[in-house]
């Protein structure tokens, strides 16, 4: 099992000015690294993609939307949000990353989805259009695994359960689901049991402490996600989305307003040290 950290525990969104953090994740004994990337223009690309091609990191890229929405009722924003995931994929195969993960349907609240109709109307354009994307992704060997969040971020799918389902109508082999620990402690009633039931849809996993700080330090039942993740025989990634107030745009959107255990190089460290023993073997 690769065992990941998300460059946003230092920089947010990743760019050709962030590279020197890939060596020194590289360095911290990581297998692999999670950015999102916004500027998407070729030298920026480039850039990321020569200095990744120094490391022996594998790669993840994070969807974060800046604009555009699958879950919109505006022709726009929903054109926005289908050309901002099929650019992710193409940035996934530049970059020789086999994996989109995050909210890749948008998201975002929308209080009308408390009237069933409407949220059933979002969903199935959701659906439909991931199947479209989906498709697009399995012509070009990529998985998207689409993240359910808490209800303070998305009240579309906050469940590993409501994703399951979400994915399984979609029902490609490509689409499956990234779930997150920080997300789960507050929706699920038992984390164990909701990656038992993800089961073999379950691509991808953020594993941050219940708090967002450092893996081990917290309320997260590590020993119960260990034993699920070897009874669904998970082959995916593992990565430490741990949260701190240095890294701009992501502390704003995800409220990390505080420093957690450790400042970040240490909070890397001994997430690392930790998610080894737990993880390995
Ligand atoms: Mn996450």
């Amino acid at each position: 099992m690769k065992i990941g950290i998300c460059a946003s525990l230092w920089t947010y969104p990743f760019n050709m000015q962030s590279l020197d953090i890939l060596k020194k994740i590289e360095n911290f004994g990581f297998d692999a690294v999670e950015f999102s990337i916004e500027d998407r223009s070729e030298d920026n690309l480039a850039a990321i993609k020569e200095s990744l091609k120094k490391t022996n990191l594998a790669c993840i890229l994070g969807s974060s939307f800046v604009e555009g929405n699958l879950l919109s009722s505006d022709a726009n924003t929903i054109k926005a949000g289908v050309k901002y995931v099929k650019e992710s994929v193409d940035v996934c195969e530049y970059l020789g990353s086999g994996i989109l993960a995050g909210p890749v349907y948008g998201s975002y609240i929308n209080t009308d989805f408390l009237v069933p109709a409407v949220k059933n109307k979002a969903r199935q354009q959701a659906v439909e259009l991931l199947k479209e994307i989906g498709a697009y992704a399995l012509g070009k060997n990529i998985k998207i695994a689409a993240e359910p969040l808490n209800r303070y971020e998305t009240n579309f799918l906050n469940t590993a359960n409501e994703a399951v389902e979400f994915v399984s109508e979609i029902n490609l082999p490509n689409v499956g689901l990234n779930l997150d620990t920080f997300h789960m402690h507050m929706e699920e009633k038992s984390i164990k049991k909701a990656i038992l039931n993800a089961g073999e849809h379950l691509f991808h996993l953020h594993v941050p402490e219940n708090d967002r700080g450092t893996p081990g330090t917290g309320d997260v039942d590590w020993d119960g996600i260990a034993e699920s993740l070897k009874n669904i025989n998970f082959s995916g990634a593992i990565i430490m989305e741990s949260g701190s107030p240095y890294a701009g745009e992501i502390s704003k959107i995800g409220a990390f307003w505080r420093s957690y255990d450790y400042p970040p190089d240490k909070m890397a460290e001994e997430g690392l040290k930790f998610l080894r023993k737990k993880f390995s073997g």
